[in-house]
Parts: structure tokens; C-alpha cells; sequence
């Protein structure tokens, strides 16, 4: 099953290798990169995707310049009020005229064995590749002071007040 995902993702990511900017319609605004302090070995990237065209389109894979692995991560509950980050292996739909939000406590793109130190105000090239729109390359500056605001907060997450 990954090894067909990952197949899949690689014949993408080949089909789709001349960018096409100026005629996409995914648009990524809003990116920014975090790392929980310059020895992390991991970080991740939150943005918001939006979507012009009249169709779906899905975000399937993801490639940086910074980690030995770069995945499509979401937060789940498991049931017990502790949220473990899960691997996404089908990705995240991106609705016709609408957007998807990658936030803290949700959807995130994750740098997973990290080959560099990232300090605020680096900047990590990502790839983002969707199933339609093919890969989207963006500059991600690093920011470590940015707060979890704006949609990070899903309803229906629980939230434990003492
Ligand atoms: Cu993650």
C-alpha cells in the first residue's frame, strides 16, 4: 500500500516536473515554518492552499530541502485527550473555489529527520505536488514567533481547561 502510494507520488511528481505558475490554479499563501528550537530534528510547515479551479484537486505529496523526509502529517485524538500526529498517505483535498488549511493542531507539513539547524528567518524550499495542479515550489520563511491563531483551533477539538 505505501509502496504504491510512494510509486504513484514519484510518477507524479515526473509528469509534472515543469512548474506552471503563472496558469495554476492552487495558490499557497500564508507559509510559514516552525522548529521547536535550533537542535529539533524535526519541524513543520503550516500554509493555507486555496483552490480557483472548477475541480478538486489533492495535495499528494510533499519534498524540502531541509529533511531526510518531508510528509503530509494531520493531529488525531486518540480518544484519551493526547493528540498524535499521523502520517497521511492519500493527502488532503483541496475543494473547487475553496481552500485547505494547514494549522497547528491539524493538517501540517512535516520535516522529518532535519539535516540543517533552522533559525527564524531561514528559508526552506518546499514542493508541494497535487494530483492535478502538479508540484507547487515554495520559499517557507521559518517563524519562530508567530502564535497558533487563525483556524488553528478546529471545533470539535476538546480542550482541557484546569
Ligand atoms: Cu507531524
Amino acid at each position: 500500500m505505501s509502496f504504491k502510494t510512494l510509486s504513484l507520488a514519484a510518477a507524479a511528481a515526473v509528469a509534472f516536473a515543469l512548474p506552471a505558475f503563472a496558469d495554476s490554479t492552487i495558490a499557497v499563501n500564508d507559509a510559514y515554518a516552525r522548529v521547536s528550537s535550533k537542535m529539533a530534528k524535526a519541524g513543520a510547515a503550516f500554509m493555507v492552499i486555496t483552490n480557483s479551479g472548477a475541480e478538486d484537486d489533492q495535495l499528494i505529496g510533499v519534498t524540502s530541502d531541509v529533511a531526510k523526509r518531508t510528509e503530509l502529517h494531520t493531529h488525531k485524538d486518540d480518544g484519551n485527550g493526547n493528540m498524535q500526529m499521523i502520517h497521511v498517505k492519500e493527502g488532503f483535498t483541496v475543494p473547487a473555489g475553496g481552500e485547505h488549511a494547514l494549522a497547528r493542531g491539524g493538517d501540517h507539513v512535516m520535516f522529518m529527520g532535519l539535516t540543517r539547524g533552522l533559525e527564524h528567518g531561514d528559508i526552506v524550499n518546499v514542493t508541494l505536488t497535487f494530483e492535478k495542479a502538479g508540484d507547487v515550489t515554495l520559499e517557507v520563511p521559518v517563524d519562530l514567533e508567530r502564535k497558533p491563531d487563525h483556524g488553528a483551533m478546529k471545533h470539535g477539538e476538546k480542550k482541557h481547561d484546569h
